[in-house]
């Protein structure tokens, strides 16, 4: 038989990843050992359900501690037998998750962020509910109520924005706040480079009856884990979704972390704030999903024990320092930011205020380079989403490379670069008359990466 092309296509897309760099703010290489874990046998492996939560009276912490796991034969709530060294892996997961984010309980199956977010909204909202979060224009994410999803149409989304700062409208978001009710306020976005006021939410809360506080970190997860922003756990939220790829820098994969009561699923709690953890396990399973993914899980469990030794302190310091950089840079070489600036991993530019060209211009024209970002709305958009004026970059995937401040403002200059070329042309059509030029700087960016190994790949 053949060799499935499928494999060729791998290769090829290892030799790009090698070859450019990317600047997409929410990708990442991860480690070998997460591969590793990623591609094993627990694939072949049916687990629906959870493990045991038996031994819970207390303290949680003492349960899913680490060192009680790996010896300990556990019973098991899962509909399918074969399931002894799946169980401890995945209490190992939950027991590291919960270590990281100063959580009480950890859901580690969700298969997205998104359906992190679905379940969450499910375990504590009925049909028709208000929930108050950060509208799409202004930074938020497709699964905060964007109005093509499928929980726009079960709940009765409300949106906050930003200022001209670029930071949340705080007293926006409290006058909506007071005057919708919501059940859920969600503090969470894909585009936003600021540090939130989580305090300053959680006094707003305190004012609804019956509010939860979610925080979507998926962005800014590993920052967090990595001490260089503030964990919103640790100011009164009582729940926080993320996905495990971003800057976390673990497998595709999503997470919700909770503060509470902690026992099992099997029979329904109370519905209160206090009983979230139970309800969210579940609005998981099965509520909105079946079978587990363990082979991402264990892959999730292998990131969560990298992310919680020393060195990934220092990267995560490194991420911001880079993203500062390059801010500065770009500012240098031309270019507008939104908010003048960033204070976390990731710089949202202005291209129509710099150099008159949309973002999906520029976007076409860096990737014929090797440098990979994506086209992005800015909050004063109006037009269509396929042709918005900004882009968005970051620094997690190239900062796990090791690039530094000065492979920064090398980026930055090509940029400059290319968007000249690009004003000259006037229009996206015309790329290809300037290939020639393109592929010098390309054969440059691709110098620069080899230089820098992508984890994983020989
Ligand atoms: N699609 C992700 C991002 O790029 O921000 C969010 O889910």
């Amino acid at each position: 038989m053949s060799k499935d092309p499928v494999f060729d296509l791998i290769k090829s897309e290892e030799t790009r990843q090698k070859e450019g760099l990317e600047l997409i703010p929410s990708e990442n290489y991860v480690s070998a050992n997460v591969l590793k874990a990623a591609g094993s046998v627990l694939t072949n492996k049916y687990s629906e359900g959870y493990p045991s939560f038996e031994g819970i009276s207390g303290d949680p912490k003492e349960y899913w501690s680490e060192e009680k796991i790996t010896d300990e034969k556990l019973a098991n709530y899962r509909y399918y037998g074969g399931q002894d060294n799946i169980d401890k892996i995945e209490r190992l997961a939950i027991s590291r998750a919960c270590k990281l984010f100063h959580a009480d309980h950890a859901n580690v199956q969700p298969h997205s962020g998104a359906n992190a977010n679905e379940a969450v909204y499910w375990a504590w909202c009925e049909p028709g509910d208000t929930i108050l979060a950060m509208s799409l224009p202004a930074g938020g994410h497709l699964t905060h109520g964007a109005k093509v999803t499928r929980s726009a149409h079960i709940y009765n989304f409300v949106g906050y924005g930003v200022d001209e700062s670029g930071d949340i409208d705080y007293k926006e978001l409290e006058r909506v706040a007071i005057e919708e009710q919501p059940k859920i306020i969600l503090i969470g976005y894909s585009a936003f480079m600021k540090i939130p006021d989580f305090d300053r939410v959680a006094k707003i809360a305190k004012k609804i009856p019956g509010c939860l506080l979610m925080a979507d970190m998926a962005h800014v997860a590993g920052l967090i884990a990595g001490g260089v922003h503030p964990n919103p756990l640790d100011h009164g939220f009582h729940v926080m979704t993320t996905t495990t790829h971003k800057t976390l820098r673990g497998p595709r994969g999503g997470l919700i972390l909770s503060k509470g009561n902690v026992a099992s699923p099997l029979k329904k709690p109370e519905h209160t704030i206090e009983n979230i953890p139970i309800l969210i396990d579940r609005a998981v399973f099965p509520g909105t999903q079946g079978g587990p993914l363990e082979h991402i899980i264990s892959a999730k469990a292998v990131a969560f024990g990298e992310a919680l030794q020393p060195e990934f302190k220092d990267y995560a310091k490194a991420i911001v320092k880079n993203a500062k950089t390059l801010a500065d840079a770009l500012k240098k070489d031309g270019f507008v930011l939104q908010g003048d600036g960033t204070e976390n991993h990731l710089v949202l530019v202005n291209m129509v205020k710099s150099f008159g060209i949309d973002g999906k211009f520029f976007e076409r024209a860096l990737d014929m380079v090797g440098l990979n970002l994506n086209a992005n709305s800015l909050p004063t958009d109006k037009g269509a989403a396929f042709r918005p004026s900004g882009v968005r970059l970051g620094t997690p995937a190239i900062t796990t490379r090791g690039l530094g401040v000065e492979e920064m403002k090398q980026i930055a200059s090509w940029m400059r670069r290319v968007a000249d070329i690009c004003v000259g042309l006037g229009t996206e059509d015309r790329l290809a008359e300037a290939a020639e030029e393109l592929g010098k700087i390309r054969a440059e960016v691709r110098t620069l990466a080899l230089k820098f190994p992508v984890p994983g790949i020989r």
